[in-house]
């Protein structure tokens, strides 16, 4: 099976990191698996190519060697593609990966927020789509250097029905993850997952951004739980209002987290300690523009979602 992940940002490298130490185990021939990392910068493939991938774990390091490129045509088509890239980059990197697809391929996204949503769904001669949401921590160290910063379940799912064959493929996927160590299940009703994982950020990602702290810091900031309680009940009527079927009760599962990852720099304070755009108009954003065609007034994700553009329009020229 062609695997390729494209995107070496945190969760890319922490994928790719996680089977690559599996292909380099003595069992290899028995996994059936021709990994690639695919990256738009070819400098920077390059260097993870010669360097390998080094996954931190609990104080220890392990380096491990993969095949990386910025150059589709060297991979050619392959059986799964897993994006692992901003969702604001999605446009960009599914034309780059044309070559990869083939008529079985099956494409497993992997982004916050939804605006990802959209974009796939009016987009022609694209293997079928496979929605992902994780509950991994990852931070990214240096290029290359992943430091896995938490645990938690991954779900995936087919977007529409799948044939029998790609339904096997999505079952071969799911069992390679988790032999990567990565847990994974799949799901019929990935949507209300992808809802239920979005208010999360929504809750979590733009208040971490603002106060500069990691998600456990919010349990005790002051104010803080009070803004994330109304910004989740803002996100939960929305979704509501759309049919979708919460997996949780978004408040109950928000506190969950950020006591589970308390440690963690959520993916919106990386961004912005590296001068970064942030993904808040896919996550705080979107709670924004379907709460005005619903006519749900959503002040406390429009208050948030200004003071991160606010925090994204002040970095210096050229970070
Ligand atoms: O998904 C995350 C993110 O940082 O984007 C959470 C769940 C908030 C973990 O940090």
């Amino acid at each position: 099976m062609k695997v390729v992940i494209i995107g070496p940002g945190a969760l890319g490298c922490l994928i790719a990191s996680s089977l690559a130490i599996k292909v380099d185990h003595p069992l290899r021939e028995r996994l059936d698996l021709d990994l690639w990392l695919l990256d738009h910068r070819p400098e920077r493939a390059r260097l993870l190519n010669d360097n390998g991938l080094v996954l931190e774990e609990g104080g220890r390091q392990k380096t491990c060697g993969i095949r990386a490129t910025a150059a589709p045509e060297e991979i050619g088509p392959a059986d799964v593609i897993i994006l692992c890239v901003k969702s604001m980059q999605l446009a960009e990197v599914l034309q780059q990966a044309a070559p990869l697809f083939q008529p079985d391929s099956i494409l497993l996204t992997l982004q916050n927020g939804i605006a990802h949503l959209g974009l796939l769904k009016d987009r022609q001669k694209m293997p079928p789509v496979v929605l992902g949401v994780t509950a991994q921590g990852a931070n990214l160290v240096g290029p290359g250097h992943v430091r896995h910063a938490g645990d938690g379940l991954t779900r995936i799912g087919f977007v529409k029905q799948a044939s029998f064959s790609r339904s096997l493929l999505l079952a071969k996927t799911c069992n390679l993850l988790n032999y990567g160590g990565i847990e994974t299940l799949i799901v019929d009703n990935i949507i209300d997952y992808v809802w239920s994982k979005l208010l999360i950020n929504t809750g979590i990602n733009a208040l971490t951004a603002i106060e500069r702290c990691p998600n456990g810091a919010l349990l005790e900031l002051p104010g803080a739980l009070e803004t994330m309680t109304a910004a989740l009940r803002e996100g939960e009527a929305v979704a509501r209002a759309l049919g979708i079927q919460l997996t949780n009760d978004p408040v109950a599962a928000t506190l969950d987290v950020c006591r589970k990852t308390a440690a963690n720099l959520s993916s919106m304070l990386q961004d912005v300690m590296h001068g970064r755009p942030t993904e808040i108009d896919s996550i705080n954003g979107e709670i924004v523009a379907a709460g005005r065609k619903l006519g749900i007034a959503t002040p406390v994700n429009e208050e948030l979602t200004r003071r991160v553009k606010e925090i994204e329009q002040a970095y210096s020229p050229g970070a």
